[in-house]
């Protein structure tokens, strides 16, 4: 059965993959899994249809049958345990992608959010410069400790790419802009190198296409 996703009608980024569906249409595209989408606009993720799709009124959104799931790791989780290409088959190398997803999530991603955040509804404080600095600050400390443990390797466990590579990658997008990653050589290569895989371009391409209107396939 083809899943259908939701995703921005418009979104602040214009489809440059900053927006959470871009995760699940790349997990999609990593296992070969067709899919449909459905936009919504800010007005509708918060009336009463999508509400029941996602208690929070956000996207992504997953639809397949029966089953309606929200919180994009959650999704690409269920993607991963369904199809084969995102989690290892080796019980212990599978338990350490999934740790991987969970820091992606909730060890780097908070941060670089509250620094986002920060960036669009502070700007015009008093004390937003100092709060700045400090939550650079954190956001640094993460990526110096990600690139270090990264180190030389392609990706973050046993060199195989893996779902907590791509929610990593996502996640370290969000800084795109900010200045923040040029400091980290390694990081912006691992960057590199997930964005250069024919399943991302694929995703991109498509998230890309609902702003430009131009078929993803050229
Ligand atoms: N933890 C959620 C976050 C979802 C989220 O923040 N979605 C954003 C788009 S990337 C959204 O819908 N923002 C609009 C809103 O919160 O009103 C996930 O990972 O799916």
């Amino acid at each position: 059965m083809t899943p259908t996703i939701t995703a921005f009608e418009t979104s602040p980024d214009r489809g440059r993959g900053l927006a959470r569906d871009m995760r699940v249409r790349w997990a999609l595209e990593e296992v070969g899994q067709p899919y449909d989408v459905r936009l919504v606009s800010f007005k509708e993720m918060k009336e009463s249809a999508h509400l029941l799709l996602h208690p929070f009124g956000q996207i992504p959104t997953y639809e397949e049958g029966d089953l309606v799931l929200f919180e994009s790791g959650a999704i690409i989780f269920h993607i991963a345990e369904r199809h084969a290409g995102l989690l290892p088959d080796d019980a212990n190398a599978r338990a350490r992608a999934i740790a991987w997803m969970f820091a992606a999530l909730n060890t780097v991603e908070p941060p670089i959010v509250e620094r986002s955040m920060a960036t669009l509804v502070e700007r015009d404080k008093t004390w937003y410069e100092e709060r700045l600095g400090v939550l650079e600050d954190r956001v640094r400390v993460r990526l110096g400790e990600l690139s270090n443990r990264l180190g030389s390797a392609d990706w973050l466990d046993d060199d195989a790419f893996s779902a907590g590579d791509l929610l990593m990658v996502t996640v370290l997008r969000r800084l795109t802009g900010s200045g923040l990653l040029e400091k980290y050589p390694t990081l912006c290569a691992y960057i590199a190198r997930a964005e250069a895989r024919p399943a991302y371009k694929r995703a991109f391409d498509a998230q890309l296409a609902v702003f430009t209107g131009k078929s993803p396939t050229g």
